[in-house]
């Protein structure tokens, strides 16, 4: 089988490409990514040395190079990661998540109309269905659940939701979709809390932490993730959406407290900052249908996987420090420096 990942330059796609490389060497594989801010080509080195795996940098909202690297390459299997993926850009700039998470869907969703493949799988988010509040625990989000996004991110890829969803309907295009919480692990982005958090405490800087750090994520160690994408590439129903999770919800001040205790450093380095506006409170996923359709179920813990991740920021020192230099430090300082 042939394989298109768009965005796997990104953190979860890099980590589903080794994955998938390691897991099934029988497939060939093909990264399409623009390499924006958030893709790293330096990720992928590794990859490049699998004569199965061929990376072609193209953007998915490009219709014309889109078809033709469709017409080209034959897909029979389409994983869709590529995405503006972090809030706190969204609310500083929407534009750029419209274009990307629904448009460029929607010309994904056109090239395989057209050339036909055996699945069209689309990763989306917990997010979309908004957020539950903190003083009802019971509570999860369900599949069958309305979507009611908070952020222009979330409702970027609410929509694409319901464009894939509309594709299926109509067109009877064989589509899938997982939803899942949020991930954490190698290869991610600093600008995302965990990460963030490590960096800034390994260089003795200030940890910002949004409100008064009560709001409530689910972790996912990202090849938890990866595994439960693998079996709905094989094993899903078309037309459904699954939901993953890692069954580890932690209000954010704990997860920075846990960091700095692991890193030795003094928690005199947190500092509450300006609140996110539209905050969520809180996701929180029932994976029941993963765990009866597949048996699967999350594998890594919280504690397990913070160490594998701070071992590998800590090994990676080089990977970061690029990022830090460049664009990295004028977003930050647009985005904290009135903050504090
Ligand atoms: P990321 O920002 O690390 O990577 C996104 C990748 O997409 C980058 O390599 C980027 O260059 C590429 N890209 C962006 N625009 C593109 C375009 N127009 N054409 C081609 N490539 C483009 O994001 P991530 O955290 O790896 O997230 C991957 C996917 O998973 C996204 O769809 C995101 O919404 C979803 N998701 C992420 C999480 C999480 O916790 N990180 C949780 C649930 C779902
Ligand atoms: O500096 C920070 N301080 C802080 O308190 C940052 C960057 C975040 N936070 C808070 C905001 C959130 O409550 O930490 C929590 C996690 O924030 P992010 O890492 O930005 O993730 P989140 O907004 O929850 O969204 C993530 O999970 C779902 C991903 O970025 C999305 O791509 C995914 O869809």
């Amino acid at each position: 089988m042939k394989y298109l990942i768009t965005g796997g330059a990104g953190f979860i796609g890099t980590n589903f490409i080794y994955y998938m490389l390691e897991k099934h060497p029988e497939n060939e594989y093909v990264c399409l990514d623009k390499l924006t801010y958030a893709g790293n080509l330096a990720n992928l080195k590794k990859a490049m040395e699998y004569k199965n795996f061929q990376f072609v940098k193209g953007d998915i909202t490009d219709r014309e190079f889109v078809f033709n690297l469709f017409e080209q390459e034959k897909f029979d299997v389409v994983v869709n990661l590529a995405a503006e993926s972090h809030v706190d850009r969204s609310i500083e700039n929407p534009g750029p998540f419209l274009t990307t998470n629904v448009l460029g869907t929607q010309v994904l969703l056109d090239a395989c109309r057209k050339y036909g493949v055996v699945r069209f799988h689309q990763i989306s988010t917990d997010e979309v269905y908004g957020d539950l509040p903190l003083d009802r625990p019971e509570l999860k989000f369900k599949e069958s659940d309305p979507l009611k996004p908070s952020s222009p991110y979330s409702a970027s890829k609410a929509s694409a939701d319901l464009l894939v969803l509309a594709y299926h309907r109509t067109y009877g295009l064989p589509v899938t979709i997982s939803r899942c919480s949020n991930n954490y692990g190698p290869y991610q982005f600093p600008e995302k809390l965990i990460p963030l958090m490590i960096i800034n405490a390994m260089n003795e800087k200030e940890l910002p932490v949004y409100g008064t750090g009560q709001n409530v994520r689910d972790w996912i160690y990202v090849t938890d993730h990866c595994e439960a994408i693998e079996l709905i590439l094989e094993k899903g129903r078309v037309g459904e959406v699954y939901n993953i999770g890692g069954n580890c919800e932690k209000r954010n001040i704990d997860v920075v407290k846990m960091i700095v205790q692991k890193l030795g450093k003094s928690e005199e380095l947190i500092r509450f900052v300006k609140d996110r506006p539209g905050h969520d409170l809180r996701y929180a996923m029932d994976i029941s249908k993963m765990k009866e359709e597949f048996g699967w179920e999350p594998k890594v813990g919280f504690e397990e996987g913070i160490e594998r991740t701070i071992e590998w920021y800590k090994a990676n020192k080089e990977w970061w420090k690029e990022i830090i230099n460049g664009e990295y430090m004028e977003y930050y300082n647009r985005t904290y420096g009135h903050m504090y």
